[in-house]
């Protein structure tokens, strides 16, 4: 039986790829943070599941800052596998908390590759990179070899994560490899991230429990795709004969106003009756554009997305109507009219 250890388990993809992991038969290790309120809401049906006694699912209290509690789990554990997707991955928030963004994604990252350097076993490490890390895009769309120029606090720790992968890997040999995954979601995505903020918001508007929606920078475009896909390119990349970095990407764009339009329309809404610009959300730089090429993994690891933009929003807000206690079915209406 192989053993992972997850860094960020309690998070949307930490919870998607402890569920992946355990259903290929593995030994599942997640480190957490201590707080003074639940955090495992994503991750609780496999910790508690009674139907499965065989479920082999671990949690243990750690933190990117603490390098002891790093060392200490990765050497009782001895995981063949570490995935570290624990980090303040909020990029307006990395603006108000620069330091404690490059902490625990700058500094956490180095902190266990560090630690498994020492390791006297073999360790293969994946590290959660971002498309952010283009930011001002040299080209598009952007693949493994276009530069980097970050635009928040939170992609400059990125890229200093990505790179020390990359040196570790180069320098002691280590099977670390890196991950460049362009936006993903679920209706496990936090609630204040674009998308899920409005799919939230739609079904908070149909509840009647609010009127208008306060969003930043309409125009910004993203490549966005469906998250339990994406962890499983997290696997496949572990698993090849060798350490490579591989963008995860659609290679389709759309726009903030274009995933509004969708979200409303799907409800038969004009989103222009309920969106407001709010300039508190527009961010000091922002990224304009991100679209990513994802050829290489296509082609080496055989992965490829198949959840599409339209179906993605739909999976989230029809998750969402049913968590304000309204029926999808009856509030969703045919976009493309009788077929
Ligand atoms: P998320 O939902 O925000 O989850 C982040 C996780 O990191 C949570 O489990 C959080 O724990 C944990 N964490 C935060 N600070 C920590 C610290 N100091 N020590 C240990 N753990 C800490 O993020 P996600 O969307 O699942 O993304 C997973 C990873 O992929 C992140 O590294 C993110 O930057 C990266 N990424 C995400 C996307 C995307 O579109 N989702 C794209 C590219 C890269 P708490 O629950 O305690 O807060
Ligand atoms: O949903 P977002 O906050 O995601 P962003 O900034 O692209 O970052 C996410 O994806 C990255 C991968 O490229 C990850 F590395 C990162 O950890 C995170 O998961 O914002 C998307 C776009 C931005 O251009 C933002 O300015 O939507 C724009 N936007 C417009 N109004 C808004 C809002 N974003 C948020 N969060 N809230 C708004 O009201």
């Amino acid at each position: 039986m192989k053993k992972a250890l997850i860094t960020g388990v309690t998070g949307q993809d930490g919870s998607y790829l402890a569920e992946l992991l355990v259903e290929k038969g593995y030994e599942v290790h997640g480190l957490i943070r201590r707080s003074s309120s639940f955090i495992t809401g994503r991750i609780d049906h496999l910790y508690r599941d009674p139907h499965e006694p065989d479920v082999r699912f671990f949690l243990h209290y750690s933190d990117l800052t603490d390098s002891s509690s790093l060392i200490t789990w990765l050497n009782r554990i001895k995981p063949d596998e570490v995935y570290n997707l624990g980090a303040q991955s909020h990029v307006a928030v990395s603006f108000e908390m620069p330091e404690f963004t490059a902490d625990t994604v700058a500094m956490g990252t180095l902190r266990l590759l560090e630690a498994i350097r020492h390791a006297d076993w073999p360790v293969r490490f994946y590290q959660a990179g971002s498309s952010e890390m283009f930011g001002k895009v040299a080209e598009s769309p952007q693949r493994e070899s276009t530069p980097f120029h970050p635009r928040s606090p939170y992609a400059v720790a990125k890229v200093f994560a990505h790179q020390m992968t990359r040196e570790y890997r180069d320098a002691y040999g280590l099977f670390a490899a890196n991950g460049i995954l362009f936006n993903h979601e679920s209706p496990r995505r936090g609630a204040t991230f674009v998308t899920r903020k409005v799919t939230r918001g739609v079904a908070a508007i149909l509840g009647g429990k609010q009127d208008k929606l306060y969003l930043g920078n309409l125009a910004a475009m993203r490549d966005w795709g469906y998250a339990p896909e994406y962890v499983e390119a997290m696997w496949r990349i572990l698993q090849h004969d060798r350490p490579e970095d591989y963008v995860v990407a659609t290679g389709e764009m759309h726009s903030v106003e274009e995933l509004v339009a969708m979200a409303f329309g799907l409800v038969g809404r004009d989103w222009h009756d309920h969106v407001e610009v709010d300039s508190r959300y527009l961010r000091p730089t922002e990224v304009d554009e991100l679209c990513g090429d994802s050829s290489k993994i296509r082609r080496e690891l055989g992965w490829r997305p198949s959840t599409t933009f339209e179906d993605l929003i739909r999976i989230m807000l029809a998750a969402d109507l049913e968590d304000a206690g309204l029926s999808p079915a009856d509030h969703f209406v045919d976009l493309h009219g009788p077929r």
